[in-house]
This record gives structure tokens, sequence and C-alpha cells, in this order.
């Protein structure tokens, strides 16, 4: 049954989630945004906390919990910084997900286990220089040649990029069938001919590195393959509909991070001789950035129960993704207008907020895919 309320595990992991984002995240977010420096060391304490494992079965070492526990996790760690939580999100909701859901017993072997405990970190190549938001337009091949598969092309926008050391990349290995000749590979870092690019000078989510992904003549075999031929872009889908509602989580962890200090810092701050949040224009904004992130919780709830119960949730997955990103932008804005000059300044922290929103209205499908995804599934059910 569905509930408002989290449950007394979805209760502990928020409190050690949060106990852990403003001990060893918060600290040092400012300077990791700075620097645009991975956070390669809370990285690896996250996977000792089993939090890079939240998903994935005990039997394959991972913390057997469900999305909505994972959702929890990626929102306490982005209330601090949505840089941490943008690589939480991709390794357990794309890359750990898939390997679990398609990867043969050999793969989970070799890799999931490493997986759920932080030893590997994952990463998700499917865009490419023309293949956005129109991802079935892979450019990038996959060529049988004897026994194995060598693949060409370039991979772009890519997430951990640089830092990951398991990839999920899908290639088109029958051009003709379009769409349904692509293919899922995995892909382990220093294979030949595999080389990430130089890292991305981002607006926002400044300490995950984005980066582009050269392929020559990188040649793998069938052990490779995830899923099988042909079923790379249906894999691919399945993905991005629970990597929405990671970044979905994302943003709501971002908006809820921006307005606690908006908050906070109208009770404190006085104008006119009385607090910034007894003015009415003020409390106007508090409820509006409090409505929106109350609303957005809601749906993220919904569409984590629909997964976590085998039910479709294409619908509700992209309503929550659309949703959470369009009001993280919405409730930052809004924060760094009460907070006035300090708003725009670095100290207070919702300058940064304000540029980590942006992207959760691009990456894992644009808003204006969302509101194709929406639109589709409204009318395939009439
Ligand atoms: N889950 C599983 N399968 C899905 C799916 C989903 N959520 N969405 C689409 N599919 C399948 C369809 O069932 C169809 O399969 P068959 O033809 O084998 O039956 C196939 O994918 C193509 O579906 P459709 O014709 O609807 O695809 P289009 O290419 O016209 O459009 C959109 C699909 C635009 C919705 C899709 O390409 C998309 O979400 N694009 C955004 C990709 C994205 O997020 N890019 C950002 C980079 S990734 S970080």
């Amino acid at each position: 049954m569905f509930s408002f309320e989290y449950d007394e595990i979805h209760e502990q992991i928020r409190s050690t989630a949060q106990k852990f984002a403003h001990e060893e995240i918060a600290p040092s977010a400012e300077i990791r945004d700075i620097n645009a420096e991975y956070p390669k060391e809370i990285i690896s304490k996250l996977g000792e906390l089993g939090f890079l494992g939240i998903m994935v079965s005990p039997d394959w070492g991972g913390s057997g919990l469900d999305v909505m526990s994972c959702s929890i996790v990626i929102e306490e760690i982005a209330k601090v910084d949505a840089s941490v939580a943008i690589v939480v999100s991709v390794h357990n909701s794309l890359v750990n997900w898939i390997v679990e859901k398609f990867g043969t017993q050999e793969q989970k072997e070799k890799y999931l286990q490493r997986l759920a405990t932080g030893e590997l970190v994952g990463a998700y190549c499917l865009s490419e220089p023309e293949a956005g938001s129109d991802a079935s337009q892979q450019h990038t091949i996959a060529e049988r040649i004897g026994d194995k598969w060598v693949l060409n092309g370039t991979k772009n926008w890519i997430s951990t990029g640089q830092n990951a050391d398991l990839y999920v990349v899908f290639a088109q290995t029958n051009p003709e069938l379009k769409h349904r000749g692509i293919t899922a590979f995995l892909i382990e870092k220093g294979t030949v001919g595999f080389v990430p690019g130089k890292k991305e000078d981002k607006m926002g989510v400044r300490s995950s590195d984005t980066c582009s992904i050269g392929l020559t003549n990188v040649t793998l075999s069938d052990d490779n393959v995830i899923g099988s031929v042909g079923k790379g872009f249906n894999i691919a889908m399945q993905g991005l509909t629970g990597g929405r509602i990671g970044i979905a989580s994302q943003s709501l962890g971002i908006a809820i991070g921006a307005f606690e200090i908006a908050l906070q810092y109208s009770r404190e701050r006085k104008t006119f001789g009385k607090p910034l949040c007894e003015h009415q224009v003020i409390q106007f904004k508090l409820a509006q950035m409090k409505l929106k992130i109350d609303a957005a919780r809601l749906l993220i709830q919904k569409v984590a129960y629909l997964r976590d119960s085998g039910q479709d949730h294409i619908l509700a997955s992209s309503e929550a993704k659309l949703y959470a990103s369009t009001i993280a932008n919405e409730v930052t804005r809004e924060a760094v207008q009460i907070l006035g000059g300090y708003g725009y300044v670095r100290e207070y922290k919702v300058e940064r907020m304000y540029r980590d929103a942006k992207v959760t209205e691009i990456y894992e499908g644009t808003s204006e895919i969302q509101h194709i995804v929406i639109a589709r599934e409204i009318l395939k059910k009439m």
C-alpha cells in the first residue's frame, strides 16, 4: 500500500545519510566546486556505508533496499552537494540497476559485487554529439569482426566520465534496424582505444566530472555485451526511467537545501525594523517554496512506490523528474532573491545551488523530453 509516511528503515537511512552529508560532504563542497574537484574520498566512504549498492541484492554484496531508500540518500546528499548526489544517482540508478537486471551470472560475479561496495564506480554512456534527446540516433558503431566487436565513435556529456571504472556504453550494431539495432556493452576503464577526453568546464555540479569519451577500435568480446544484441535502446530507456527518479530526488534535495538557508536567513536578517520573514512579501515566497517542495516529494514518493511494486511508472517518473527539476530552479532562484546581495556571492551557498539546479532540467532527458514522454503516456492510455 502507498503510504505518505516513511517507515523506520527509511528514517534510519535518512538519519545516516544526513549525518554523513553534514559531517563529511558539506565542509568541502565549496572548495570542490571552485576547483572542480572530483570527491574521490567521499565516494569511497559512501561505498563503505553501503550507499553505492543501495538497491543491489545482498546476494551481490548490496544493501537490498528499495527505490525510496535510494531516493532518500540522494536527496540528503543533494541538500548539501548536488555534485556528489549525481555520482551516487548514476552509479545506483543506472549502472548497478542495469548490471543487476540484464547482466549474466559471470558479469555479476565480475562487476556487481565490486560496484555494490564502491570498489568500482559506474558511468552511463548514451549521449553523443548528434544523439542527446534523440538517443536512438547512435553513431557509435560496433562492428562484428570475426568473433569480436570493434567499437568506434564518440560519447558526450558523460557524468563521472574520467573517474568511473566501469562504463555502460550503447552502440549501433545494425544500423538498418535503427533503435532495434542498438546494443549495450560493459567497458572497463583502461580498455585500449577507450579514452575519456578533457573535463568540461561547467556552470554547476562542478565537482562531478563530465567529459566526452572517444572510442577508437575498442575491441570487445561477447562477454562485454549486456542484455542481448539489439536490446540496447530498451535497456537505455528502462534505465533512464529509473534514473529520472534519482534526478528528481537530487532536484528535491537541492531545493530543500536552498529553502532551509533562505528560511534561516529570513529569520535573522532585519529590514525596516523586523525580520525578513515577518514581511508578507517574503512569507509569500517561503510559502510557495515550501508548497513546491512538498508537491515534488509526493510525486517522488508515488513513482518510487510504483517502481518498487513493479507497476508501470514511465509517466510517473517523467512527472516527478519534470516537476522536481522545475521547482529546484524556481526555489533556488527565490532563495538567492531572499538573500539579496548575499545570495549572489559564494559564502551563503545558495549561489552554488542556483547554478547546480540548472542541469537537472537538462540531463537524463530535458524538460522538453519529459513533456513528450508524459504526453505520449497519456495518449497511449486513451
Ligand atoms: N522503457 C522501455 N522502453 C521504452 C521506453 C521506456 N521508458 N521508452 C521508449 N521505449 C521503447 C519503445 O517501446 C520502443 O520500442 P520498440 O520500437 O522496440 O517497441 C522504442 O523504445 C522507441 O520508442 P519511441 O518510438 O517512443 O521512441 P522515440 O525515439 O520516438 O522517442 C523518447 C523516445 C524521445 C521518449 C526517448 O528517445 C527519450 O527518452 N529520449 C531522451 C533520451 C535522454 O534522456 N537523453 C539524455 C541523455 S541520457 S543521460
